[in-house]
């Protein structure tokens, strides 16, 4: 517990406060996903605790980590949007001690999920995210139900939506998205 709480200040220190209480929900979130789905939920507290610790970093960090640590270099030509997961989740293993690695698989796919693969606390950390108190997107409501009786068809709703909300945008949409959105396609149709 005490553990925890030295972690729970280091990511208080590394983020603007709005974006800490986004960490807090989810971490909220995530504990209510793991009950329902018969998941350890202090994993799962911890994982939502921690997903979006790297989110502030300068660009030079990410890229110095890329560097490192042997990532794909084709992470380079991506932002932010793209490095606080996979990237962070090395950041948050250097830097706040979890070795844990089914904590340290999440934060890799909570913006890109994964395909149907994805394991359990993935697919909590990647719906909490999505679905935390503090979000208010047209369909949020719908999504939450929608999750709370089947964890995956949350995941590929979630995945439908993204997608058609980046490409509406006119986004760049990350490889991994892609292939994650096709899995699950094939897999519900
Ligand atoms: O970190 P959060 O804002 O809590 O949420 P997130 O990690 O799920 O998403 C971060 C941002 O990344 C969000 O604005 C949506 C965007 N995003 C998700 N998938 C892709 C993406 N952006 C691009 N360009 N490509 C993607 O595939
Ligand atoms: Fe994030
Ligand atoms: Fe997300
Ligand atoms: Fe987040």
């Amino acid at each position: 517990a005490e553990e925890l709480k030295t972690i729970e200040e280091k990511v208080k220190a590394h983020l603007s406060d709005g974006r800490f209480q986004h960490c807090l929900r989810v971490k909220d979130y995530a504990i209510k996903l793991a009950k329902e789905n018969h998941l350890d939920e202090e994993q799962a507290a911890l994982a939502g605790l921690v997903h979006d610790y790297a989110k502030e970093r300068p660009a030079e960090d990410f890229l110095k980590v890329i560097d490192q640590f042997d990532l794909d270099p084709d992470l380079k030509n991506w932002n932010r949007s793209i490095w606080h997961g996979v990237v962070g989740a090395v950041m948050i293993r250097e830097e706040l001690g979890i070795n844990d690695p089914a904590i340290l698989d999440a934060v890799v796919n909570h913006t890109t999920g994964d395909g149907v693969a994805m394991s359990p606390l993935a697919k909590v950390v990647f719906m909490a995210d999505y679905l935390e108190t503090g979000r208010t997107f047209p369909g949020v409501e719908e999504a939450r139900k929608i999750t709370d009786q089947s964890l995956d068809a949350g995941v590929f709703y979630q995945l439908k939506h993204t997608l058609a909300f980046l490409a509406d945008q006119g986004n760049p949409i990350y490889p991994k998205t892609v292939a994650s959105y096709n899995e699950w396609a094939r897999h519900f149709s």
